[in-house]
Parts: C-alpha cells; structure tokens; sequence
C-alpha cells in the first residue's frame, strides 16, 4: 500500500500525449478560457497569462479585470477579449456576474491582489462548476473556501509555490520542503484538487494521490511574472482533449523547456523575462512535437 510510483515528465511523454490538432478544427475545438485577475496596482501579470494561454493553444480567450485595467492589457494582447467588471471601486467591491457557463476553464487569481472583492470573485469561480485554476492571490482567498471543494463536479487546479502551499497547509516553508510530496498528497486528495507544486522540481499531485515530477526549467524563471505564464499556459493545455493529468505535465513540460530553450540560444539565465518564455512556447513544439 506504500508503494510509491512518481514518474518523471519527459520528451517522450509530452510527445505522446499532446493531442493533435485537426486540419479541420475551428477555435470552439481548441477551447474558451476566461483570466480572471489584474488590478490597477498590477495589470501585467493577466496580460502574459492571456498571452501565454494564447501561445500555448488556446482557441478563445476573455480578460475579466477592472475597466480601467484593460487599456493597459489590451496594448499587450491583440488576439483576446475582455469582459469589463467595473471601475476601480466595484472591482474591488466584487460586484459582479461572470458568465461562467460560457468557458470552458477559468484560470483566477493573477495580480488580483488581497482586498475583500477578489475573495468574492473567488467565491464566485468556486460557486461555479467551471474547471477552475487558482493561481497567486487566489490561493490566499481560497483559503477560506477549501472546504466547498469537495461539492464541486469541475475540477480545480492550485497552482502555488512552497510558500502559497506552506500558507494553505499552515505550516513554515522549511517544515514543508521536508516532505513535499507527502503533505501535498494529503492536501490533494483531502480537498479532491489538483497541485502544480512550483519549484526546481515541480511535483504535480492529482486527487487520487498519483504524483508525477517535471525537472525541465532552470533558474533563469526564478523571477517575478513566470508564475503568471505558467497559469496561462495551464489553462490552454486544461481545454485540450487529454486527461487533466496529463495536461498539468504538458504545461510544466512547455513552461520549463521554453526556458531551457532560451537560455541555450538567444538568452542567459540573468536576463530571461517571463515574457520571454512566452515568445519560447513556439521552440517547445516545433523541437518536441
Ligand atoms: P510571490 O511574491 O507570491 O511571487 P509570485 O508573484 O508568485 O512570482 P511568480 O508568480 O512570478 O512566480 P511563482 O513562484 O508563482 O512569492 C515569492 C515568495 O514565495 C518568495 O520570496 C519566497 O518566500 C516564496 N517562494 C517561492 N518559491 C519558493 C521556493 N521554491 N522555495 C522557497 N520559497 C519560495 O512561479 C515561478 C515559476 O518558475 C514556477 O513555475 C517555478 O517552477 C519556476 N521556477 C522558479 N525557479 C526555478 C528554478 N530554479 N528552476 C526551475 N524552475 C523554476
Ligand atoms: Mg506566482
């Protein structure tokens, strides 16, 4: 019963299991996916979850932030939409209706910030049967929602670093990286969710229990916005037809090896910027597909 079966993430698998893309496909088929997040303080980081969602795949994607939010978005994203959730103060009173049953995964929490109003957007992601990723600040106000989890029948994606995981677990970041793969698994499968443990090694946990590693990135994202791209980049791979498993691995696999990619040709691990591993999606697939 103690068996432990963890799989690395490799080449072989990502080739494997990416589905292929139908020469007569339209946008429906490769998925609609909502962002949620942004505020005045950080409009950037939804801007290249959109972008990297985009990149990765996705056939549709909605920004949903701060009217005065998505000037600054829409400069940098040409090819997404945008759902306008109020000035300033009503988005960060929460008052909104988000046509959730019109996406086929949401991915919330970027830059969203800690006022009162994300934690009602959240509660109202969560409320919703939508297949849910919650990401940075949206892990802060799940904290309090962790127990309506297990209602729900889409399936949520937590996407934090050790020290979001060490926040959700109430315990120190050391305490955690003691046994990462068994607090997590316990998380995992109390609260029936899905954890992208971030970090050199990435250890993606389903709520069954069964664990896989990816190993490809390098220090060169240890910088602010690549957590961001990740969670686009999770969102378009969510909408594909693979298992959620495998399209957690598949995103670690994108995420990671357009970094590795980059620091071997065009860039360094000092000056590599979340917004280029963006603009490295593209080697990812044409080296490994
Ligand atoms: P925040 O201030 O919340 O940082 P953030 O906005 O979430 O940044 P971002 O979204 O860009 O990056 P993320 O980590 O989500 O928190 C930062 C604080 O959290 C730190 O000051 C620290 O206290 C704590 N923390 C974070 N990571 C920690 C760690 N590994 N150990 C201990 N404490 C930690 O996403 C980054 C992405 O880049 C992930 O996909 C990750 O896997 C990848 N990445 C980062 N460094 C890598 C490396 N060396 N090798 C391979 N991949 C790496
Ligand atoms: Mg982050």
């Amino acid at each position: 019963a103690n068996q432990i079966q963890r799989q690395i993430w490799t080449s072989e698998n990502f080739q494997a299991t990416m589905p292929k893309r139908r020469r007569n496909a339209h946008k429906g088929n490769h998925g609609r996916g909502l962002v949620i997040g942004g505020n005045p303080e950080m409009p950037g980081s939804i801007a290249m979850t959109a972008n990297a969602a985009l990149r990765t795949g996705a056939g549709l994607i909605t920004v949903a932030t701060a009217n005065n939010v998505i000037p600054t978005v829409a400069s940098h994203c040409q090819e997404a939409t945008y759902l306008a959730l109020g000035d300033t103060e009503g988005f960060l009173n929460g008052q909104t209706a988000i046509p959730f049953d019109q996406f086929d995964a949401v991915a919330i929490g970027m830059g969203i910030g800690r006022h009162e109003g994300a934690g009602k957007l959240i509660k109202e992601a969560v409320a919703s049967q939508c297949s849910l990723i919650v990401d940075a600040d949206g892990l802060y106000h799940l904290k309090r929602l962790l127990e309506s989890l297990t209602e729900r029948s889409g399936p949520v994606v937590l996407t934090p670093h050790p020290g979001e995981m060490a926040m959700l677990l109430d315990m120190s970041v050391p305490e955690l990286l003691q046994s990462p793969f068994a607090y997590t698994k316990m998380f995992a499968k109390k609260y029936q969710v899905y954890v992208i443990l971030k970090g050199m090694f990435t250890i993606i946990t389903t709520p069954e229990g069964s664990q896989t590693v990816s190993t490809v990135g390098n220090q060169g994202l240890a910088k602010g916005g690549s957590g961001d791209v990740l969670s686009g980049i999770t969102l378009a791979m969510i909408m594909q037809p693979q298992t959620i498993s495998d399209a957690l691995c598949n995103a670690c696999f994108v995420h990671g090896k357009a970094a590795e990619l980059l620091t071997e040709e065009t860039h360094s691990v000092y000056d590599l910027m979340a917004s280029d591993v963006i603009e490295g999606i593209n080697g990812v697939y044409r080296t490994f597909l």
